[in-house]
């Protein structure tokens, strides 16, 4: 260890030698810092294993963790000692960083919540750990030509100078396919081989696990009837890529692979490494699935202790259900997973047999009710030949959760209605939150030491504490250097996008910034149609010339999702338009940020003004980019949709700027389906007139087939509302602009934001869970 920048510049540059080329002094820092922190993980591991403590897993299909490198610095207490030590031999810290590739192991909001989860575990001294997929290329890397969306594969591994620890030792078998009767034989067996990452806590010693399993071929025979070379290919594709296209049955056998594959191997170790008994295992473990994707753990932990274990039914099924838990992500129905049974009967024979039986017996139990027949088909676990994950995901835990309040209520008053009715107890609300270490800490350093400056650093540990900036509302001069540290970050930007975007930004403008994944829901479509009605006004009307701003986009769209395709090349080609249009480009200016990911993200939040968070109300389970942006002083322009809800709540609404329909509103539209898109159109000239171009053509630059977009917003009846919200938005960004005008008010509201934004802390998240779910304990690691 170095306690100091001149021990760390000797170590440094003793390992460094003659090689002062930035790649080696990358691959240096990085081995320093696994030497650095390999004996704390060793003694966590060594604490939790002795202790005999519970321990949560938290499997999820994706962990959106962000380059680890700087963050870990942070972590480790040394940064300012490495940044300083590293500038003075002539090497700059953030050239560094930008040779760390960005792990590819998620896509959105459940993947980055999981990554949050893991920091925020490890920061209090918790006992919780990972469990997901090595995936070699992770998600597609996107990038924009002729403003459309391309993908290619991306390669994170290939050039990692790895956080990771491969465990030969710790490998374990996967039972795939095979013939049940007499007993399972014809087994396809994959091998699962973990990889481990350090989660390092802040400033603390602890360092948590997540692990990460890799398919690879199995050394036991294999069945008669497979071929080898075919085997080998469908092994590795298992942890080849995230969600691969499942469009087609191969794509579906693929995923339901993975889901499986994870949760075998990640409970299979569980159980190998309990420290007692198995029937204690829910007082020494907490398991929490999230999302539906690891929901085969039900029915694969009933599995071993069936099979392996060899308990009774009943007592298995006891185990089961207090040791699992459950959280829903999205209301959306594409996203509620539904397997064919015949499909899940062939891949994992035995599973799907105890799935049939776990559904036999919910089904006797509701026998003992009068049910109506729809209110009975929604309880079934097997329904018209599809076992429905989210129901089999209820049944077999012992708590489930949505992520904001609404969502819960939702998924309690309508989604999961019949469910919440049958298990009111299992059902409760966890408001999700974000690390303020990444997101504020290292994000935002000159807003954190501002922060600091004023009230002292309390609330780097205690981030609820950020409340105390409610004093410097009106003060002037904590005004003036906020305004400063916004200013900075973004130069910061612009320095960074200009590198790939050719025309200039004006760091004066406002910047309004909707940064996400491509969807319906999430109404991209509303905000570019905005602009081009901001296009049109600025030409037409000689007296209109609003204040500069600068409309910032990034996010991918799914490959198959030709809709969210068609409004990113929508986005490009208005874009290329305005700002080349002499006139129009000293007011509004569009920015597409190419394959967002969380580094860009580490720039974006810092240097917004306006956070875009304009989903359809009732569709966005919380969001999580919204809490981002407030920490970082932006003001929300939303709808009141998910967490923005409670944003709101803590902000007042006079610190935030909502429009548009309310979730009841909308989801009355849904039930009596009396919204008429078209009678919208005709009521107003001005989409009338921006509907008519948009729909001939012309506002595409020819090239482009809009034929998704006409479909959603004509023959299917403007699904998301974006028309019908389209006034009271436009009329919001109106009043955004009056309000900026007053910049001593504007500072007051950032500020505003800031100050109540610690209660979105992950760490307030984690604690709740811990206290209401998992029941883990603080262990610190002294030695
Ligand atoms: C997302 C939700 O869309 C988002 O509202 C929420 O904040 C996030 O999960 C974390 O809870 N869902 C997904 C998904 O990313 O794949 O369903």
């Amino acid at each position: 260890m170095f306690y100091s920048k001149e021990e760390f510049k000797e170590e440094f540059t003793k390992r460094l030698g003659q090689d002062k080329v930035p790649q080696t002094a990358y691959a240096v820092l990085g081995a320093m810092m696994k030497e650095l922190l390999e004996e704390d993980w060793v003694k966590t591991n060594q604490l939790y294993t002795e202790s005999k403590v519970k321990q949560l897993y938290y499997i999820s299909i994706e962990f959106l963790i962000g380059r680890m490198l700087v963050q870990n610095l942070h972590s480790l207490g040394i940064f300012t000692i490495v940044q300083e030590g590293l500038q003075e031999l002539g090497f700059n810290l953030e050239e560094l960083e930008e040779m760390e590739p960005e792990p590819g192991l998620g896509n959105g909001g459940l993947g980055r919540l999981a990554a949050c989860f893991m920091d925020s575990l490890a920061a209090l001294q918790l006992p919780g750990h990972g469990c997901g997929i090595r995936y070699k290329g992770g998600l597609f890397t996107q990038q924009i030509e002729n403003g459309f969306q391309t993908e290619y594969p991306t390669d994170w591994l290939r050039e990692i100078e790895g956080w990771e620890k491969r465990r030969d030792d710790l490998a374990v078998e996967i039972p795939f396919y095979g013939r049940l009767h007499p007993r399972h034989t014809d087994i396809e067996w994959v091998k699962a081989v973990p990889y481990d990452m350090p989660i390092v806590g802040a400033s603390g010693r602890t360092v948590n696990t997540l692990r990460l399993w890799q398919a690879e071929v199995s050394e036991r025979p294999l069945p008669a009837y497979k071929d080898f070379n075919e085997y080998t290919l469908e092994t590795a594709a298992i942890s080849d890529r995230l969600y691969p296209d499942d469009s087609l049955v191969t794509g579906k056998i693929l995923r339901l692979k993975q889901q499986y594959f994870m949760c075998s191997a990640s409970l299979q170790t569980i159980i190998k490494t309990l420290p007692g008994p198995v029937h204690e295992l829910p007082h020494q473990v907490a398991i929490q699935i999230n999302d539906t994707h690891p929901a085969i753990a039900i029915p694969e932990l009933m599995r071993i202790l069936l099979d392996e274990e060899g308990l009774e039914w009943e007592e298995a099924w006891n185990i089961t259900t207090h040791t699992i838990s459950y959280t829903n992500h999205t209301i959306l129905g594409e996203a509620m997973e539904k397997w064919d049974s015949h499909l899940l009967a062939s891949l994992v024979p035995r599973v799907y047999e105890i799935i049939h039986e776990i559904d036999r017996r919910f089904k006797e139990q509701l026998q003992e009710q009068v049910l109506k027949e729809q209110e009975f088909k929604k309880l079934s676990i097997i329904d018209d030949g599809l076992v429905k994950m989210a129901v089999l995901a209820v049944v077999g835990s012992y708590k489930v959760n949505g992520v904001a309040e609404l969502h819960t209520d939702i998924l309690k008053n309508r989604e999961m209605k019949e469910l919440y009715r049958q298990f009111p107890g299992k059902f409760h609300n966890k408001t999700n939150g974000i690390t303020h270490r990444r997101w504020l800490i290292k994000a935002n350093p000159e807003l954190t030491q501002l922060i600091t400056q004023s009230i002292g650093d309390d609330w780097l540990k205690k981030p609820i504490l950020l409340n105390d900036l409610n004093k410097f509302i009106i003060d002037a001069s904590f005004q003036e250097a906020l305004k400063e540290v916004k200013r900075a970050k973004k130069n910061q930007l612009i320095a960074h996008v200009e590198k790939s975007w050719d025309s200039p930004i004006d760091p004066l403008s406002i910047f309004d910034i909707h940064i996400k994944r491509f969807h319906g829901y999430k109404r991209q479509l509303m905000n570019i149609l905005h602009i081009q009605s901001l296009y049109d006004r600025i030409k037409e009307d000689s007296t209109y010339r609003p204040y500069p701003r600068t409309f910032f986009f990034g996010g991918k769209a799914a490959p198959g999702y030709e809709f969210a395709k068609q409004v990113i090349k929508l986005i490009n080609v208005i874009a290329a338009k305005v700002n080349q249009d002499p006139l129009v480009r000293s007011h509004i200016h569009i920015v597409f940020i190419e394959n967002y990911n969380v580094s860009h993200g580490e720039r974006m939040f810092p240097a917004a003004d306006i956070s875009e968070q304009i989903s359809t109300a009732s569709k966005e389970a919380s969001g999580t980019g919204n809490m981002k942006f407030m920490m970082n002083g932006a003001i929300t322009l939303g709808t009141l949709d998910g967490a923005n809800v409670e944003i709101v709540e803590r902000v007042g609404k006079e610190n935030a700027f909502i429009f548009g329909l309310h979730s009841q509103q909308i989801m009355l539209l849904e039930k009596h389906k009396n919204y008429r898109a078209q009678e919208v159109i005709e009521q107003s000239p001005e989409l009338k007139s921006l509907m008519a171009r948009l729909l001939s053509g012309e506002l595409s630059d020819g090239t482009e087939n809009i034929s998704f977009i006409r479909n959603q917003l004509v023959d299917l009846n403007d699904p998301y509302f974006v028309l019908k919200d389209f006034h009271s938005y436009a009329a919001m960004h109106e009043k955004v602009l009056a309000s900026y005008e007053d910049q001593g008010n504007w500072q007051g509201m950032s500020v505003r934001n800031i100050a109540e934004s610690g209660i979105f802390s992950s760490d307030r998240t984690i604690q709740q869970y811990s206290d209401d779910v998992w029941d883990l304990k603080k262990i610190l690691n002294v030695y």
